[in-house]
């Protein structure tokens, strides 16, 4: 497996995680208060990141936030955008998608506020930065994101937490890497196990609050690297309707919360019910336990590591490369 360029990445996030929290910690960040609102922006699995820090940055610091892809902020900004002062915080691995960058560019001219960048190379997005994060240690080879996504995740869940003054949970979150190593190591042939069956057919990835974006990008992985059919959705919305593809060749996995696990749960039981392999994942009592004593909204990436390894020995099972997913490039530039 080591032959993977994909694999070792996976393998060694946790060394990114490190690094990341300590350019959060060592980098002087926006007043929440100066802001009405902030917008995290990005494509694809970065825009996948914004969901999620959107949804964390409200819950720490009690005030608006909201994820739009770069795409929309480039050609529809009448739909995300108002008067209010607005921080918008741009999420980029390569700091250079051409949506992604001339969204900023737009932003900047039309003095819609200040600007944060995310990223994991130092390049045309961070050039236009007030406040610039770069986690070099996130680069990777492979097209799809692993590595690079988990560290910008972690940056950005640190960013929420100082902005919201809980040096509590920035302390808390040194404990990730450790965390994570333990993870992989205990649970890496689980990850294996579901993987390479090829019985199943198709993953549903079911995650709420801010794991709903974890949950569209490990789908993102699924799709990427197995050409599997797959979809994300948040825990209840599964009833309403897509649990009818639900039947023995389905894996239904489950990113469990603590706060509202008694009604995750209950999701996860009918779906077992209806002949679906459920895959739970959560602090404890589930098939992949983080046992992290870590608050809850700061161990999110904990959740990636096993999915992101179930969808590279799938890929890897069905005879695909999973460095070079089909007709995907590592970045997308357009002609604007
Ligand atoms: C964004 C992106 C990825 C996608 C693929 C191509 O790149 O669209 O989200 O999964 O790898 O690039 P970036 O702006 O994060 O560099």
């Amino acid at each position: 497996m080591k032959n993977y360029h994909t694999y070792n990445e996976i393998k060694s996030q946790t060394q990114a995680w490190a690094q990341a929290l300590d350019i959060v910690n060592a980098s002087s960040l926006p007043e929440a208060g100066d802001y009405d609102q902030v917008i995290f922006t990005g494509c694809g699995s970065t825009y996948y990141l914004s969901l999620s820090a959107a949804a964390l940055y409200q819950e720490l610091t009690g005030r608006s936030a909201r994820a739009v892809p770069g795409g929309e902020l480039l050609l529809n900004s009448q739909t995300v955008l108002t008067n209010q002062k607005t921080l918008l915080v741009a999420i980029s691995r390569s700091g250079t998608t051409t949506e992604t960058v001339k969204a900023v560019e737009k932003f900047k001219s039309e003095k819609r506020g200040d600007v944060v960048v995310i990223s994991n190379y130092d390049e045309a997005l961070s050039r236009m930065a007030n406040v610039n994060i770069v986690v070099d240690k996130g680069q990777e080879e492979s097209v799809a994101q692993t590595r690079s996504f988990a560290s910008m995740f972690v940056a950005v869940t640190a960013l929420c937490a100082k902005m919201a003054g809980r040096e509590d949970l920035v302390e808390a979150m040194k404990r990730l890497p450790e965390i994570g190593n333990l993870l992989i190591g205990n649970y890496e042939s689980y990850a294996k196990e579901i993987g390479e069956n090829l019985n199943f057919d198709r993953f549903y990835f079911l995650g709420s609050s801010f794991r709903y974006g974890l949950a569209c990008e490990v789908n993102l992985k699924m799709k990427e690297m197995t050409l599997t059919h797959s979809e994300p959705f948040h825990f209840l919305e599964f009833r309403h309707g897509p649990m009818s593809m639900v039947n023995q060749n389905a894996v239904v996995v489950g990113m469990l919360s603590d706060a509202n696990r008694v009604h995750e749960a209950k999701v996860l039981s009918e779906m077992k019910m209806l002949g679906g392999t459920v895959s739970a994942i959560g602090e404890s009592e589930a098939d992949v336990c983080f046992e992290s004593n870590i608050p809850e909204s700061v161990r999110g990436v904990l959740y990636l590591p096993i999915l992101q390894l179930m969808a590279f020995y799938r890929s890897v099972k069905k005879g695909l490369n999973p460095d070079r997913p089909a007709n995907l490039t590592a970045v997308v530039k357009l002609d604007f």
